[in-house]
């Protein structure tokens, strides 16, 4: 059974790190209440539920992805590149001790879990905002050993990685093409997002479901027609901290 590793939302969550968006007021109470009905839909598909202790002084702290890259036989926890989230590091790799020998990326560099998508051993590394070649450099160090490939990857306006694209499974990428270049994703086949919902790529393949923002219908529309079952959760309120699905959890098998 999959683990998924989850930390409610910080009653600071309205001094989150901004980069490409205005501050917009964010509805603590909605929010947790959205971030529950996620936590839910994850027990609901199969994943065991660990919750990592509330942080309320670390704006971001529910954004747990960003903290470490966790494969099967490692956990390497990160060195963000946002300097205000690094106090969140720590209570994780506490907690993943217990599941996978924990090793640490020096601050020469920066990473976060959020430019990190793995397909089996093939690891694409997003290199913009958050994390430097450095950063992935210090990566690559960890798993090449291990046998993977730590493959790098430019993308453009998006936050992270995973804000631009993310696995469905199946050979598929959903993507964004003003982000993101699927010439750099060898054999994949594209699954472009509506043009209206630049932000519908974030999305978390689970079991035979992917569980997808209920926000972007005209995207799960494609998806669903691509042949994928879609279960969909509420996601605008965190959104709004530049925050997507793949974001508030760690999913370990
Ligand atoms: C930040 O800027 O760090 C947060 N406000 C949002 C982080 C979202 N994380 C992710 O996409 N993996």
């Amino acid at each position: 059974m999959p683990i998924a590793f989850v930390r409610n939302v910080s009653e600071s969550i309205n001094q989150c790190e901004l980069t490409h968006m205005e501050h917009e007021a964010i509805d603590l109470t909605n929010a947790r209440a959205q971030h529950a009905k996620y936590v839910e839909a994850l027990r609901h598909l199969g994943c065991e539920i660990h919750e990592f202790p509330r942080l309320d002084h670390q704006p971001d702290a529910v954004f747990v992805e960003d903290t470490a890259v966790v494969v099967p036989e490692l956990a390497v926890l990160t060195n963000p590149g946002a300097e205000s989230r690094r106090g969140e590091i720590e209570s994780v790799g506490e907690t993943l001790a217990a599941y996978r020998p924990v090793v640490r990326l020096g601050d020469s560099g920066t990473l976060e879990g959020g430019d990190v998508l793995r397909i089996d051993k093939k690891v694409h590394v997003g290199c913009a905002t958050r994390t430097d070649e450095q950063g992935i450099l210090e990566l690559r160090s960890h798993l090449e050993p291990l046998g993977y490939d730590v493959i790098m990857i430019r993308h453009g306006e998006a936050l992270h990685l995973k804000t631009a694209c993310t696995y469905l499974g199946e050979g598929v990428l959903l993507l964004n093409r003003e982000w993101v270049d699927i010439e750099d994703f060898d054999d994949l086949e594209p699954l472009e997002c509506h043009p209206e919902e630049p932000f519908a790529c974030n999305a978390i393949r689970i079991g035979d479901s992917v569980l997808f923002p209920e926000e972007f219908v005209r995207t799960r529309e494609r998806i669903e027609s691509r042949g994928f079952k879609v279960h969909p959760v509420p996601a605008s309120e965190l959104a709004k901290a530049e925050g997507g699905l793949t974001c508030s959890s760690i999913i370990i098998d």
